[in-house]
């Protein structure tokens, strides 16, 4: 089998720590698919890249091809097949949202010349680091020669804390919960919907809404823990989420790579066209979606009722001040 090159950013930082070796053991692209990893970070981050790329390596781990840990970003992204955009510049104290914002508009759009230079044309991109939807707008808009559509950012934490969420509640496996979705920005903003989402329990396959019994705890409590879910994590932690946030790479990509079930969607954040429940063009927003052949499509006709409409414009409203923001300084830098 061809070998595949991937590249992991951030890849000294934890969430790589935990993502690395599932990448590397084959559960994201297949049991038989030979890896060519790529490890970037930063100058500073060297020799703690070093320790990791040893690790990989006393892994032993038969589909990995090549190891290659860099900081030149040349050769970070050559040829690659699939990008997975974890590093980014962290919030510290008494910064700015729109410091933080500056400084990852930066980073973005060099990464993204940076796809639009040297990696594969069928490249599929996955942005993680925060803002995520809006860093993933960058790198888009950075690399004009890329499909559009070959961009997304992570919300399948936010899917995946969903589902728990409702399966903890119903004493029932997660497996056993489907289609819930993440609609919007990967923040506090964001959206979980359980109005289309069904449960398999001892009555057969029923709606979230019936089995649960308790819509004010799916409009109030159960929302507002999923929107917190990562803060709440960092209080308990001293750490953000980075195990759960591996998962769910994990997750996002294995399903983009191999395509969804039969009867079951995903969240992502993708490119919105403006044709889909009335989110403006040109956001990347989280939309439930399907995946055949490696291309995503929008769920269609799920009904909206008026819960849902303003929560998920308020997420929208958000996302476009953030886009305007950072459009901003991509037009200083450029
Ligand atoms: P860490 O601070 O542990 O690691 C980040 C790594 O990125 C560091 O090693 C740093 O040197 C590196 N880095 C910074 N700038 C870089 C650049 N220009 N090129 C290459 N590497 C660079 O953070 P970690 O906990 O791993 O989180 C990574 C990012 O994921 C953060 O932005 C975080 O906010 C974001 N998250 C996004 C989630 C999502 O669902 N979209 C959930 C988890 C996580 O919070």
């Amino acid at each position: 089998m061809v070998v595949i090159k991937v590249l992991v950013t951030g890849a000294a930082g934890q969430i790589a720590y935990s993502l690395l070796y599932s990448i590397a053991n084959g559960d994201v692209f297949g049991k038989d698919q030979p890896i060519s990893l790529v490890l970037l970070d930063i100058k500073p981050m060297m020799s703690v890249l070093e320790g990791v790329f040893m690790e990989l390596q006393d892994c032993s781990l038969p589909l990995l091809h090549e190891i290659i840990p860099t900081d030149n970003v040349e050769v970070a992204f050559k040829d690659i097949d699939a990008a997975l955009l974890v590093g980014a510049m962290p919030r510290r104290d008494g910064m700015e949202r729109k410091d933080l914002l500056k400084a990852n508009v930066k980073i973005f759009e060099n990464q993204g010349a940076a796809l639009n230079m040297y990696a594969k044309k069928t490249v599929k991109v996955l942005v993680v680091g925060n803002p995520a939807n809006t860093n993933c707008l960058i790198a888009m808009k950075s690399a004009p020669t890329i499909p559009p559509q070959n961009f997304s950012c992570l919300t399948r934490l936010d899917q995946n804390r969903a589902t728990s969420q409702i399966a903890v509640r119903l004493g029932l496996s997660c497996s056993a919960v489907k289609n819930v979705t993440i609609w919007g920005n990967h923040s506090s903003t964001q959206y979980p919907d359980t109005t289309h989402a069904n449960v398999c329990n001892n009555d057969g396959n029923v709606t979230v809404y019936k089995a649960v019994k308790d819509d004010e705890w799916l409009k109030g409590g159960f929302v507002q823990m999923v929107q917190q879910r990562g803060a709440a994590v960092i209080k308990a932690r001293k750490l953000s989420s980075a195990m759960s946030a591996a998962k769910a790479i994990c997750d996002h990509v294995r399903d983009w790579w191999h395509g969804t079930s039969e009867g079951h969607w995903v969240s992502m954040g993708v490119i919105s066209d403006g044709n889909n429940y009335g989110v403006p063009e040109g956001l990347i927003y989280s939309f439930p979606v399907t995946i055949k052949d490696q291309k995503w499509t929008v769920v269609k006709g799920l009904s909206i009722d008026t819960f849902s409409r303003e929560r998920m414009d308020e997420s929208a409203k958000e996302l476009v001040e953030e886009r305007d923001m950072a459009l901003e300084f991509l037009s200083k830098s450029a």
